[in-house]
């Protein structure tokens, strides 16, 4: 799916700004809200999640469906085009209403979708209205508890009526991120000529000093396909006809972690134009090591999240810019999308900035439910959704010259019905690389109790493995929590592939100081990765270390989160913890 662009074939119209808002009470669909203004609605932000924008208890545990609307107008010298309605990502279900008609359905909140509207446009007004589900359950990814009712109280008969007054309707999600939910990225509507360009996927290589670009180019309608390469400096260096076909370009300029180089692909059809943005770059997996242009890559740096002030998930164009700064301050070089795609924003951002990411699907909490008899895989009804987030993830980040893997899940139960698990990922896995012409390496992130028992992880391109000793583990004793450490990497040296560590770290409150390294401290923190990274350097087969997280984030409340989960080298408002400055000092002075 192309990104948004306008130029000198397409218009967009970006709809961000005030729109109405209100939580279903339950009769919204009945009494047919989608058809006229919401009555006594809020002023509420898109893109931006609707929980932390207003002091409503209601707006934070919400749980169900919520309703925005927005009216536009579509100029008069536009109507002659098709005109599309795109949504960067709508969490986590989505009803699109025109003009009181449903018009799209989307399950799934992290990835864009589209519809087109050219024939449903109304001359003047148009009400545009998005109905939008938060609940996560056993068949949505991210997972959620089914019921998403609490229990609490006995079983005992005399307590029926102190449980029944606590069972209500509430969010479950069995992930460690707030369920943040509404309107998360732009909405647009754009226009292409009646002919278009659907689709382009370009695939490129390396030759000696030339690069070699392979490319398809997805249209609908009549048209010839002409497709011209430009430099940064604007000036053509390859071109050819027809709707697939190779480019080569002479002595290309490499996109490098750090330096990035970015060519664009002109390609025309019809009256139809589009400007795609690539690398030459090339990855793959050899031995134990990960190349990125047939050069040892090791990766510096984090899990992240979509997680700020006020915007909740929603997109938030400054603080990604702030984030990639602070990476670059860091030396660090790289992410992974923990625990869902991010926005195409920022992938575009990381493109220009050669920053490598781990792109990741929203397939986190598959880890339950492995003790009852319908448990494990049967019990939840993710495996197509999981298809489709795999295929949309590709079809969506393809050209990505930042993209270096796919992660097709974060810490499923990989371990206790290994040849379940096996079977349920197996079959992602070849999808992934089916789907990718690039076909870059494909990995899950593990994080097993008994990693002995595991034949998920090892079969992946590059083992990730998520690690706390020292923390969940071993708590506090940093001295045994090494030696764990020290004890599972001889196992993983055994395994002979690339193994990366992408999560581990220590929840840390900004400004709790103490000589020794006690836990929540910032002491505690730095030492925690003093220890856990002198184990790292000790083996070759590590292609990575990401540690959790890079700045402190928003969770459910309980009682192991103190205002979130503390585990960023950042604050939530991006203030440097003690470790941030370890990591500059580690960084700067790497080797690998
Ligand atoms: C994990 C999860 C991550 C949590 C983290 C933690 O293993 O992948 O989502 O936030 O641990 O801090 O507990």
């Amino acid at each position: 799916m192309l990104y948004i662009k306008s130029n000198k074939s397409r218009a967009v119209i970006d709809l961000s700004g005030i729109w109405q808002f209100k939580l279903d009470d339950g009769t919204g669909f009945e009494n047919n809200w989608m058809a006229r203004p919401l009555e006594y609605a809020d002023n509420l932000y898109v893109p931006a999640s609707y929980n932390d924008q207003q002091e409503k208890l209601a707006y934070r545990d919400h749980c169900g469906w919520a309703f925005y609307q927005c009216t536009f107008t579509v100029p008069q010298m536009l109507v002659n085009n098709r005109v599309v309605l795109r949504f960067g990502a709508v969490t986590h279900e989505a009803r699109v209403y025109l003009n009181g008609l449903l018009i799209t359905e989307h399950k799934g909140g992290f990835l864009p979708f589209e519809t087109e509207i050219t024939n449903r446009i109304n001359d003047g007004e148009n009400l545009l209205c998005v109905a939008v589900s938060n609940r996560v359950s056993y068949s949505t990814l991210p997972v959620g508890n089914e019921h998403g009712t609490a229990f609490f109280g006995s079983e005992s008969k005399d307590l029926e009526s102190i449980r029944m007054l606590k069972i209500r309707d509430r969010n479950s999600p069995n992930f460690d991120f707030f369920n943040y939910a509404g309107i998360h990225r732009p909405v647009k509507i754009y226009t292409t000529p009646k002919s278009y360009i659907k689709d382009i996927v370009l695939t490129p290589d390396i030759e000696g000093a030339d690069g070699v670009v392979k490319y398809t180019i997805e249209c609908q309608g009549e048209g010839q396909v002409n497709v011209i390469i430009l430099d940064e400096n604007k000036r053509v260096v390859a071109e050819s006809k027809g709707k697939t076909g190779c480019l080569i370009i002479k002595d290309a300029k490499l996109w490098e972690p750090g330096n990035a180089y970015l060519y664009q692909a002109i390609v025309t059809f019809g009256d139809d134009c589009y400007e795609q943005e690539f690398g030459v770059r090339t990855v793959e997996v050899k031995g134990t090591q990960f190349l990125i242009n047939r050069k040892p890559f090791y990766f510096k740096g984090f899990g992240k999240h979509e997680d700020s002030d006020f915007y909740g998930r929603g997109m938030n164009q400054a603080l990604n810019v702030k984030d990639i700064s602070l990476m670059k301050w860091l030396h660090a070089n790289s992410f992974r999308t923990s625990h869902y795609p991010y926005s195409e924003e920022m992938m575009n951002l990381c493109d220009r900035e050669g920053i490598v990411v781990i792109d990741e699907v929203p397939a986190v909490g598959l880890n339950f439910g492995w003790n009852d008899p319908e448990g494990g895989y049967a019990k939840f009804k993710t495996t197509e959704h999981h298809r489709e987030v795999i295929q949309d993830l590709i079809e969506r980040d393809k050209n990505h010259p930042c993209v270096v893997m796919w992660s097709i899940a974060n810490e499923p139960d990989t371990e206790k019905q290994p040849q379940e698990a096996y079977n349920y990922f197996k079959p992602l896995y070849d999808l992934a690389h089916q789907l990718d012409s690039q076909n870059r390496p494909v990995t899950l992130v593990a994080c097993q109790n008994d990693y002995l028992r595991d034949i998920t992880a090892p079969a992946m391109d590059v083992i990730c493995v998520n690690r706390y000793y020292g923390w969940y583990e071993l708590s506090g004793d940093l001295e045994l929590a090494g030696e764990a450490f020290k004890n599972e990497m001889e196992y993983w040296q055994k395994i002979k592939k690339p193994w990366m560590i992408t999560e581990y770290g220590a929840d840390t409150i900004s400004g709790l100081h103490s000589v020794l390294p006690n836990m929540w401290s910032e002491e505690f923190q730095t030492e925690f990765y003093r220890v856990m990274n002198s184990i790292l350097d000790q083996y070759d087969f590590v292609v990575g270390e990401q540690l959790w997280n890079f700045a402190d984030f928003n969770t459910i409340q309980g009682m192991m989160r103190v205002g979130g989960n503390k585990k960023g080298i950042f604050t939530r408002d991006r203030k440097p913890k003690l470790a941030a400055h370890y990591f500059k000092d580690r960084w700067e002075k790497s080797q690998r």
